[in-house]
């Protein structure tokens, strides 16, 4: 794509409004536009990256054996009647009357809805363990929505939901989520810990939240230094090995890590002294087990093996799918702008043609441009040097080519990354080499 086609808004100025980082950032690289207090348009390099985490969430769901669906964002006030949770709910739940006058909602999660449509197809034990799941716009009308996308109230949220005849069953379903989540933040090169935390208004006892440590996250936590060094991308745990699987939870969890709610100063003094981290942290991911909360009121229930009625065991699992593109950006800046992890980023290459004009220079960028179309920001203005530099910098995408006249007279490239600020010249075949390796 050219930029002097392409639709990537960039500012100069920062934004007054912005307190975080990641909103100054989101909003100067162009990535979204507020329309409301909380609620954002995605512009076209943020929704490139807005589907790169969703692409990554859905494959580790699937991955560990949960299906997709898509429910919708507008629920009949009714199932939340028969749960209780209606009247709980309070101002955060957007109400909304249709012109029939019947009471409706805009979802701000969906265990009702999930339960219901569950409970018109299930009938016997055979029917279980099911994990169904989808990635949907949620609202929730937060007192305070702010920094940006981080805390909107209107955000993209995968949430699963599974169903198993025993405790035991469910707590296995659990701890699959539990592994498929560090795998998840892991692919997109974030350490996430995963924390036990309290259980708000969704319910039950086990619980836990997956935060990223950032200095500018809402939660403060507590954890064991060991959580720095652990890796479990070469983790092979096979989704219906029961025993497997709780070995890796049991030894996860048996590392403190908590949030301030769950923190317990005396298993806290228990951590070896210079192990012990204590800091700020952003939510990414809250699970839930809450067993019959859900099934029993709404009316869930099978035939079990000997034929008598059984009582479906629940667990619900989200992910903050937007909040997690500022979630990324908070973990991986430098004071020029954003620097995108290679799983995540909207475009792979910033080709910076730094003469417009010049024969060698325009061959050179057209050559790479070709080779690589819908990977590619071909930076065609005419601009001088110093305003391109800065915006791929700003944009941040992994890789920059700068082809000036001198280097594109011998054929040459320079190619830059942007983690690392590492450069070499190269000739475009070699630099193609690299990009498409
Ligand atoms: N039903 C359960 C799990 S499916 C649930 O709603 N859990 S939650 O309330 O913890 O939300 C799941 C995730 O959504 C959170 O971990 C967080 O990452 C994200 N999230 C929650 N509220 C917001 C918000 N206002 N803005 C952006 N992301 C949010």
């Amino acid at each position: 794509m050219r930029l002097t086609r392409a639709f990537l808004p960039t500012l100069k100025e920062t934004p007054a409004e912005a307190q975080i980082v990641s909103h100054r950032l989101m909003l100067r690289a162009g990535l979204i536009r507020q329309t409301s207090a909380g609620i954002y348009a995605w512009l076209p390099a943020g929704l490139r990256v807005l589907r790169k985490v969703e692409q990554i969430v859905r494959e580790e769901q699937d991955r560990a054996g949960a299906q997709e669906v898509l429910m919708p964002t507008i629920q009949p006030a009714d199932l939340w009647q028969k749960s209780g949770r209606y009247d709980d709910y309070g101002k955060e739940m957007l109400r909304i009357t249709d012109r029939h006058e019947r009471a409706m909602l805009f979802g701000p999660t969906n265990e009702e809805m999930i339960t219901d449509i569950f409970r018109s197809y299930a009938t016997s034990y055979r029917d279980l363990p099911r994990n169904l799941y989808h990635i949907q716009w949620k609202f929730r009308d937060e007192v305070r929505p702010r920094f940006g996308v981080m805390r909107g109230r209107e955000f993209l949220m995968k949430d699963a939901y599974s169903f198993d005849l025993t405790k035991e069953g469910s707590e296995h379903s659990y701890r699959q989520m539990f592994l498929a989540y560090l795998r998840t933040f892991q692919r997109m090169g974030l350490k996430a810990v995963p924390m036990r935390a309290d259980t708000g208004p969704i319910g039950g006892k086990l619980s836990h939240e997956f935060i990223i440590l950032a200095e500018t996250g809402e939660s403060t936590v507590f954890y064991d230094s060991k959580f720095e060094g652990l890796d479990w991308g070469g983790t092979e745990v096979g989704n219906d090995d029961v025993d497997g699987l709780r070995g890796f939870f049991e030894e996860v969890t048996s590392l403190y890590a908590a949030t301030e709610e769950m923190h317990d100063e005396a298993a806290w003094a228990g951590v070896d002294a210079g192990s012990r981290r204590e800091g700020k942290g952003i939510e990414v991911g809250h699970i839930f087990h809450f067993g019959t909360k859900y099934s029993e009121p709404m009316g869930l229930s099978v035939a079990g093996p000997d034929g008598s009625p059984v009582t479906p065991q629940m667990g619900s699992y989200g992910i903050g799918v937007s909040r997690l593109v500022a979630a990324l950006i908070e973990a991986n800046h430098d004071e020029n702008g954003i620097r995108w992890p290679d799983a995540v980023a909207p475009w792979k290459l910033s080709i910076l043609n730094l003469k417009v004009g010049d024969a060698a220079c325009d061959a050179l960028c057209e050559k790479l441009h070709a080779a690589m179309p819908d990977d590619a920001i071909y930076d065609d203005r005419p601009e001088r040097a110093g305003v391109k530099f800065a915006d791929a910098d700003l944009m941040g995408f992994p890789w920059q080519a700068i082809i000036g006249p001198r280097g594109a007279a011998a054929g040459k490239v320079e190619l830059k990354r942007r983690m690392t600020g590492e450069r070499e010249e190269l000739s475009v075949e070699d630099a193609l080499g690299k990009l498409l390796a």
